[in-house]
């Protein structure tokens, strides 16, 4: 063979990355894959292009999903924050690690005694335990106190905000001190202004691009939870500029960052080694779209707890596709445990499944779901399986004709009323038993004072404080 011709065959030789569904999971394993988990706080199911949005622009959501696997009945395990994150770090429902609410309050208030307890086994650590390096940037909303930050849940490294961006000052009805940003265990800034939270989106995605060039070498664990689009909003000039409000311009910003990161591990040929997956922590707030959900924040309807989800991997997700399963963010914990052989608690039972065949296209994979409950802080007030809905009070829906929850059809199938219904009997009964115990601290204290107190006071925890 001519030298010439050899170099020819060397250009006609495309790599077999175009994949088609079900060939994906025959593939040699990659190695200790990287894994990016970006989390947008209150965003709904139709904020983005992929989801139908054409309000919002979202160019890089649209390749994401054009290069990656849409997810379209992908959930999170509470309708609010800090229980839909406990349940993204533990792979459980939020109640049976004691995190169905704060507190005293439906989520964590700065200086609150409760927090996720330290025993409990994190995605985090899972990754520490295969030896990857690990990274939070953003809102974490587990616990403030110094054993619930992140750095002592599994992160090497941190860089955020501890609780919402509305828990500060402005807040009416509480007495909030300032808006602490931390890098690892130590205040190093305050949000002071609506500019300064317009400048949260930059921040956390500069931090994790700058992570990933440093970790490049080694295999790593991201998790990037911005505090957009929670209230109060506003984003950075260039996108204010162009948006119809604050809601759309922190929309179009967090697509900026997905962006950024998709484009830092293209530059560092990292793309085909490395699962992204984009998800919201609970369903969108006012000003926020959930259509063609019923509900929103806060709720059990769709709305509230089923997700905008894309996920990519070039070469191992199939691109540009679809799956409708029933998949939730409890899965992730197993799932990545598996893909990077790291290790899970041997006596910690938890909720989420291994769906790594329904991620990576197997032909025919089903959910392993049978049931998925809906919580309202502690109380089961819903579950799904299978295409039906069915709510305690009473209403059954059939989610593959009426995705947005508006006929009540629990009249014409009261066999399916009776087996959900108990199957909520069963799962409550199970988890009665099975619950954890929340991390409490004595002496609990915020990490900053109340403007304008003076010593000791100023740290009182804010659920302590009258309401204003
Ligand atoms: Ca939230």
């Amino acid at each position: 063979m001519s030298f010439l011709f050899r170099i020819l065959l060397l250009v006609a030789w495309v790599p077999p990355i175009a994949a088609k569904p079900g060939d994906a999971v025959e593939r040699p394993a990659i190695a200790n894959p990287n894994v990016v988990v970006i989390f947008i706080d209150d965003m709904g199911y139709g904020d983005i292009g992929p989801f139908g949005s054409t309000r919002n622009q979202t160019p890089h959501l649209d390749r994401m999903a054009r290069e990656g696997r849409t997810l379209t009945s992908f959930y999170v395990a509470a309708p609010v924050c800090t229980p839909s994150r406990a349940a993204l770090m533990t792979g459980c429902y939020p109640k049976r690690v004691g995190l169905a609410t704060g507190s005293g309050h439906i989520v964590l208030f700065p200086g609150d005694p409760h927090g996720l307890h330290p025993e409990e086994w994190t995605m985090a650590e899972m990754f520490k335990s295969a030896g990857y390096a690990t990274g939070c940037f953003g809102k974490w909303h587990l616990g403030d106190q110094a054993k619930f930050l992140p750095t002592a849940q599994g992160f090497d490294t941190y860089y955020g905000i501890p609780y919402s961006n509305d828990m500060w000052p402005p807040l009416k009805r509480f007495q909030c001190p300032d808006l602490p940003v931390m890098r690892d265990t130590k205040v190093v800034s305050l949000v002071k202004d609506m500019k300064e939270q317009g400048d949260l989106c930059r921040q956390f995605t500069e931090e994790a691009v700058k992570f990933i060039r440093t970790n490049k070498e080694k295999p790593f664990f991201v998790y990037l939870p911005h505090a957009f689009v929670h209230g109060p909003r506003a984003a950075r000039a260039q996108f204010m500029k162009n948006a119809k409000d604050e809601t759309e311009a922190q929309i179009e910003e967090v697509d900026w960052s997905v962006g950024e990161i998709l484009k830092t591990l293209r530059e560092e040929k990292l793309a085909e080694k490395t699962l992204v997956l984009f998800t919201s922590d609970n369903g969108g707030a006012r000003g926020c779209v959930n259509l063609p959900l019923r509900g929103g924040k806060g709720s059990i309807f769709e709305g509230g707890m089923r997700e905008p989800t894309v996920a990519w991997w070039p070469g191992k997700i199939p691109a540009g596709t679809t799956s409708d399963e029933l998949m939730t963010t409890m899965d992730l914990l197993p799932t990545f445990a598996k893909m990077v052989g790291g290790t899970l608690s041997p006596t910690h039972v938890i909720d989420g499944k291994d769906i790594a065949l329904l991620l990576f296209g197997q032909e025919g994979a089903k959910t392993p779901h049978e049931f998925f409950f809906f919580h309202q802080a502690e109380r089961l007030g819903a579950v799904r399986s299978g295409s039906w809905k069915f709510h305690r009070a009473g209403q059954l829906y059939d989610l593959a004709q009426d995705i947005g929850e508006k006929k009540n059809v629990a009249a014409d199938h009261s066999e399916v009323v009776a087996r959900l219904g108990k199957a909520m009997d069963e799962f409550e009964a199970e988890l009665g038993k099975g619950m954890r115990p929340v991390g409490v601290v004595k002496n609990s204290r915020t990490l900053v004072p109340r403007p304008g107190v003076k010593g000791e006071e100023g740290f009182r925890p804010t659920l302590s404080l009258k309401k204003k």
